[in-house]
């Protein structure tokens, strides 16, 4: 699969369907793309569209806005996008035509934003809709703003306003949580474009070289494949620094006899991979640090093992949990099992999608379509060591499959990459 592959149209005219079925009738749905945070005074940060609003539309332009309504005989579905603006343009970049629009996301009606706020008032007065859906778990500034306007408009209107707003999130998650074949082949080509950055590095360890330089390295292979931004910030932690699990000051030199903590990911088409390796400096693991990946990796094929619908990620944890448990105390480092907090300080498994750390209900059931990172870290501060190894998976109907199938993960496998 290439790496500039996509989401079809079809996949959000989908998911559209999928969530206005899950609307009563009556509903009035609103999801925005919200707009870039400001880094400093002129600077903004890149625009990164609400993921929801992208699920659901397939545009990432700035401001926009999707409207759905459904009463008992149809549907109506509006994407509203700013005007084009040829001063705006010729300093910020395209914006989307409303043809663009409509070829992206399969919406027939786009309007210009100019028109929203006239028409979220005539449906009011005319439809009178019964329920009013937004994102309360949206962050953005132009989530916050249309929340505001919907609650005035709400209460202008109605006998009983409480009753008539809906949060939207939970189906949300509910929708996001299992994915589409597409969305499955997207993160398994992510991982490939993961390998590829972690193939680079691997080439450029060696005693005294610089965090930001192997960083660099899988940043630069995933650019030269289209990939400007990694899914989210590389860590590349060398020694006790691996202690630190979202460490983001790569500027330390590895030391031989040391081991380098990789936790990074390429994303391909708005898919994420999440992916962690341990590298050896020396190209070979050490006999105690040996004896400690071993028994990460003991951990990921307990999960590996049990992970299938009907379980919970709790249920992950605590298997995890219990063979590093086993491992420590063999390796004289617990008095008693309840100990094992100390060394075992995350959990195991998040969802992976759109976002790396994908929406979901924490107590969900595990279903076939829900991606999965496995990711049991087991750290010694006494040793100044600590690791994590990391792959992601699908549920399927009756277990997982792993998506990141093609890494090495191996201690011997790496060894062998890392010495030629
Ligand atoms: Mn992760």
């Amino acid at each position: 699969m290439s790496y500039k592959n996509k989401l079809s149209t079809d996949f959000f005219v989908n998911n559209r369907n999928r969530l206005l079925e899950l609307l009563s009738e009556g509903s009035l749905a609103l999801l925005c793309a919200d707009r870039p945070v400001i880094r400093s005074a002129d600077q903004k940060h890149d625009h990164f569209a609400d993921r929801s609003f992208f699920y659901m539309s397939g545009i990432e332009q700035e401001e926009a806005i999707l409207l759905l309504y459904r009463n008992e005989e149809c549907s109506r579905q509006v994407l509203f996008i700013p005007a084009t603006d040829s001063m705006h343009e010729r300093w910020n970049g395209h914006r989307l035509s409303r043809e663009e629009a409509a070829a992206a996301s399969g919406i027939d009606e786009i309007l210009y934003l100019d028109s929203f706020e006239g028409m979220l008032a005539d449906i009011f007065a005319s439809e009178k809709p019964s329920y009013v859906w937004f994102d309360k778990s949206a962050p953005g500034q132009q989530a916050s703003s249309l929340r505001q306007l919907m609650l005035e408009l709400v209460h202008r209107q109605a006998q009983a306003p409480a009753q008539m707003l809906r949060d939207l999130s939970p189906l949300l998650i509910q929708l996001r949580m299992i994915k589409s074949q597409e969305e499955l082949d997207l993160i398994r080509a992510a991982t490939g474009l993961t390998l590829e950055g972690i193939l680079a590095m691997m080439r450029a360890v060696k005693p005294g070289v610089f965090e930001y330089q192997l960083l660099s390295e899988f940043e630069y292979t995933l650019a030269q494949a289209g990939c400007l931004k990694p899914a989210f910030p590389t860590i590349v932690a060398a020694g006790d620094n691996a202690l630190c699990l979202h460490y983001m000051t790569p500027f330390d030199q590895a030391e031989a006899g040391e081991l380098i903590q990789i936790d990074l990911g390429a994303e391909v088409g708005g898919l994420c991979a999440d992916i962690s390796r341990v590298l050896p400096v020396d190209g070979r693991f050490s006999p105690r640090q040996l004896e400690l990946y071993e028994l990460v990796r003991a951990c990921q094929e307990e999960a590996f093992a049990i992970i299938k619908p009907g379980i919970k990620i709790v249920d992950i944890n605590t298997a995890c949990r219990k063979v590093a448990a086993e491992g420590l105390r063999r390796m004289g480092l617990l008095k008693q099992d309840t100990d094992v907090v100390e060394y075992f300080w995350h959990g195991v498994s998040h969802h992976l999608g759109l976002d790396v750390h994908d929406i979901s209900h924490k107590e969900a059931v595990l279903q076939p379509g829900m991606v999965l990172t496995v990711e049991p870290g087991i750290y010694i501060p006494e040793w100044s060591m600590g690791m994590r190894i990391e792959d992601d998976v699908a549920v399927t109907e009756n277990g997982c499959r792993l998506l990141s199938a093609a890494i090495p993960r191996e201690a011997h496998e790496i060894e062998l990459l890392m010495q030629s």
